[in-house]
């Protein structure tokens, strides 16, 4: 999953994106480095972040997944949305998977659109909202936490339609968690794996790899891949990440290793 924020604050690659033209030649640069989902965001989720109004997100995010719905890609196109109206623009426009990283807790009625149009979705772990979620780091054991969290969102989901195999779910690497709940959630994923759907893990250039190696966001590759790594070979499937090219030859050679050629 290659990550296109079309934001001024995203923590790494803010501001970069925004004009629609560039978002959609950089969304066919990573599909062709081999990303199978474009993740489209107009609101930054980094610790501290404000929230967008949706009609501002829709401005945002539209013409891009237009522009790279019009190039008739293999790669899905995905909503990285908490909001229902978003996610209806995002829709209509070519996007057929929501990342909603409230887990529909946001907007419930975001469970609806996904189960009615049939379309994939991940949920994610977090507590309370980018602007408040590091207060709320504190856990009795992390994975068990975030594990019950995500039993719960995913049966949450079912209930309002959306079809078990179309949910993937995300411990949220970074979202109310500190330096050693990132690590232990990363060391013990197999126990998220156990849940019977995709894991997506998203580790991409985040502050943990910086407090780790001392690197800026714009230098945090070989922690990226380090990380991504070893999720692989933990059992998740998805791997969210800016720099696709080097993450999917690292897991290439991770994948033949760990499963055989
Ligand atoms: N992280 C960010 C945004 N969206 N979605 C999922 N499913 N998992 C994540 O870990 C995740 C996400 C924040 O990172 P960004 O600013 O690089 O997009």
């Amino acid at each position: 999953m290659g990550v296109l924020n079309v934001t001024p604050d995203s923590f790494s690659d803010g501001g970069r994106f925004l004009d629609a033209q560039a978002a959609v030649a950089h969304g066919l640069e990573m599909a062709d480095e081999g990303a199978d989902i474009l993740d489209v965001g107009g609101e930054s989720t980094r610790p501290g972040a404000d929230p967008v109004a949706p009609p501002e997100q829709i401005r945002r995010v539209v013409p891009a997944i237009e522009g790279l719905a019009a190039r008739g890609l293999d790669a899905q196109i995905s909503i990285d949305t908490t909001r229902l109206a978003v996610a209806e623009a995002a829709v209509a426009a070519g996007a057929t998977y929501v990342n909603d990283v409230s887990a529909f807790r946001a907007d419930p009625d975001l469970a609806g659109l996904v189960a009615e149009r049939g379309l994939d979705c991940c949920l994610t772990h977090m507590r309370g909202d980018p602007r408040t979620m590091q207060a709320e780091a504190v856990y009795d054991d992390v994975v068990s936490d975030v594990k019950a969290f995500l039993e719960e969102r995913l049966a949450a989901a079912v209930a309002a339609g959306v079809a078990e195999e179309r949910i993937m779910l995300d411990p949220g690497i970074g979202f109310a968690k500190t330096l050693e709940h990132n690590l232990e959630l990363l060391r013990r994923l197999d126990e998220l794996v156990a849940l019977g759907r995709p894991v997506v893990i998203g580790t991409s250039r985040k502050s943990f790899l910086g407090r780790i190696t001392g690197r800026e966001a714009d230098d945090r590759l070989a922690g990226t891949i380090a990380t991504n790594v070893l999720a692989l070979e933990r059992g998740a499937s998805v791997f969210r990440v800016h720099d696709v090219a080097p993450v999917a030859d690292a897991l290439a050679v991770a994948a033949a290793t760990v499963r055989g050629r």
